[in-house]
């Protein structure tokens, strides 16, 4: 067996904002990559819109520096845990991984759910303990909890023995001890050239498995792997195995490999490496691109499964076409069955009704990124409430079941698990720092989750953290059922008007604006009571000569709730949708008028 020495392949994991992208600016920049003086800010490798705007990494990406003359692949992942199928596969390209932990945080339920793969799929770690410059960096407490939880998962002996590294990515420092005396990360690059094992090559014509997909609109589909074996070149023939087994020929036109934030076109590449490459057409992640001399196929990458499923719907609403460039039913699908060659987790499948169409994902925010993603393309649709995955196993109903850890203070314990045990949570474990801090951990149905964000935010005061990860699946439980009151439903279409507004606020609390169009069902505020109740904002004021009062004058109306995409996937009922359209999200009935709703109810009883 040989080994490239003049390479390491490493990704990069831990839990949601433990500062892998970070630590990724600083390996770009102390590794030289940029010209003296360019700017090139923070979180470099967020590159995409969405994830600069909330500050978050989505999608798992490539990158490579050069440290003692070994070029060291890096794959940087996304920590939350709706983005795990990213993780999945940006181990599939490395041989080691560096572990992030949180030196205040400590290992989270993303933390476990990260090392577990990495650990089965046999790669070699070394465990960051990054934000040491925090304050209140409980060191030798975080170290015991990884060696517990390495204890646990690891599957053999010697992945017990990992090496540690203390750092600060913010200020860009790493040592081998957490007093760090050195001013940058070169202890991390040289644990990494010592103790993370080469890519072991084995002999025979080229083969490579596609872990990632990019799309350039002049070269068309780029495909991103590691290759396991021989060399490829530009006008080389390959052949591209797909997951039916198919095998089609394709001839390579250019070969990349990474260099800082470039893609640099090379005559060829060795296995070992992680290269891009075009020619190869509708390749889907997980296929196998080798020569036609030897063209067997590479496991495909294991992904697990989604957990949550919503509907996507052709927009219906009496505004429909008014705003999106994409509306038609062939549009919307097309759209939604192209999102599955490169986002893994995803499942989308036809319905009995042509323009609906089930798509299911793995938590709240995975199918919000691409309801959002798909808005600002300019297309325009209908979602419903996300629902928990329910299956059938050995006979049994079975629904996905999740951990919940909320970081939160004492005060708010009651409210919480009283919240909590409304949605079928069971506490596991609470503990309490002694300093009013407690961590609670819950197991809860992930039909108990949906919905929930909102409410914890808002009894917590924006206080408290709370994360999940996937558990498992359990024979299910009974329903839950909705504490959400009623809405305020309009019952004509128009232009809402103050007054209107005015009237509607005696009612609850409004979600839109003097000036909104409206329609006859569409969602515009939530009542203080569990019915809805029908309200028209478009309502004048009948004119008279007299003024009763001066109130009447300058009506001042109580800024409206305005709600993010996610929050309104989570606010919107069975009976509800969500408009989305380049330009609005509203909130809609199903059933627009109130004799159709009317009619409905009585006939549910
Ligand atoms: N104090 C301190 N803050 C840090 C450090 N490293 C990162 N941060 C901060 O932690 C936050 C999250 O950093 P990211 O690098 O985006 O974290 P991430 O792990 O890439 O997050 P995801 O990709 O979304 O999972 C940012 O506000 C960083 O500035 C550190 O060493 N010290
Ligand atoms: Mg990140």
């Amino acid at each position: 067996m040989k080994y490239r020495r003049d390479i390491r392949n490493i990704a990069i994991i831990a839990h949601v904002d433990h500062g892998k992208t970070t630590l990724v600016d600083a390996m770009l920049k102390q590794s030289k990559v940029f010209r003296e003086n360019q700017a090139v800010g923070e979180l470099i490798m967020d590159s995409n819109t969405l994830e600069r705007e909330k500050g978050i990494t989505i999608m798992a990406k490539n990158t490579a520096v050069v440290y003692r003359g070994v070029k060291i692949n890096i794959v940087d992942t996304p920590g939350h845990a709706d983005f795990s199928g990213e993780v999945e596969r940006g181990i599939s390209m490395a041989d080691g991984c560096l572990l992030l932990v949180d030196s205040v945080e400590g290992p989270m339920p993303q933390t476990k759910f990260v090392l577990r793969h990495a650990l089965q799929q046999g790669l070699k770690t070394i465990v960051v303990i990054n934000k040491i410059d925090r304050a209140n960096a409980r060191i030798d407490e975080v170290i015991h909890l990884i060696h517990d939880l390495f204890l646990e998962l690891a599957t053999s002996d010697d992945q017990l023995d990992f090496h540690v590294i203390y750092a600060s990515a913010k200020e860009g420092i790493a040592g081998t001890e957490p007093n760090i005396s050195g001013k940058d990360i070169s202890p991390l690059f040289d644990c990494i050239l010592d103790n993370l094992p080469p890519p072991r090559i084995e002999s025979g014509p080229f083969q490579m498995l596609v872990s990632n997909l990019d799309y350039d609109s002049h070269k068309g589909q780029i495909a991103i792997g590691r290759i396991r074996r021989g060399k490829v070149a530009p006008r080389d023939t390959v052949v591209r195995l797909n997951a039916t087994g198919a095998e089609d020929y394709h001839e390579v036109a250019e070969v990349f490999t990474y260099l800082g934030l470039k893609r640099l076109k090379v005559a060829h590449a060795e296995a070992g490496d992680i290269v891009a490459m075009t020619g190869v057409e509708k390749v889907s992640i997980g296929d196998t691109i080798a020569s036609p001399e030897q063209p067997s196929a590479l496991p495909r990458i294991q992904i697990s499964e989604p957990t949550i499923e919503m509907t996507f719907i052709v927009n219906t609403s009496p505004f429909a076409g008014r705003e999106g460039r994409f509306c038609t039913t062939r549009q919307l699908r097309e759209r939604l069955y192209k999102e599955l060659d490169t986002n893994l987790s995803l499942r989308v499948q036809d319905t009995d009704s042509p323009d609906t169409f089930l798509v299911k994902g793995r938590g709240e925010l995975h199918l919000a990124i691409l309801i959002e993603t798909m808005r600002r393309e300019g297309y325009e649709f209908e979602v419903s409430k996300p629902e928990a995955i329910i299956k059938v196993i050995d006979g049994i109903l079975v629904e996905p079941v999740e951990v919940l850890t909320i970081d939160t203070r004492d005060d708010y314990i009651g409210v919480l698990t009283d919240m909590l045990s409304k949605r079928q949570a069971r506490m596991i474990d609470m503990r309490n720092d002694g300093q009013d801090n407690v961590r609670l951990v819950f197991e809860i149905p992930t039909k108990g989750l949906l919905g929930f964000r909102g409410s914890f935010l808002t009894s917590t005061r924006g206080e408290s953290i709370m994360n999940t990860v996937f558990l498992g699946y359990e024979p299910c439980r009974g329903k839950i059922v909705s504490t959400r009151n009623g809405v305020l439903v309009a019952s004509e279409q128009g232009s809402a008007i103050t007054y209107g507004l005015n009237n509607a606020q005696e009612r609850g609390l409004t979600f839109i604006e003097p000036g909104t169009q409206v329609y006859e069902g569409m969602i515009v505020g939530l009542n203080s009571r569990v019915q809805d109740i029908p309200v028209n904002v478009c309502k004048e004021k009948k004119k008279t000569n007299v003024r009763s009062s001066t109130s009447d004058i300058a009506v001042k109306l109580t800024p409206p709730l305005k709600m993010s995409l996610e929050q309104a996937i989570d606010f919107i009922n069975k009976d509800e949708l969500v408009e989305v359209t380049p330009k609005n999200i509203r909130l809609r009935k199903k059933l627009l008028t109130y004799s159709q709703r009317l009619r409905s109810i009585s006939a549910a009883r």
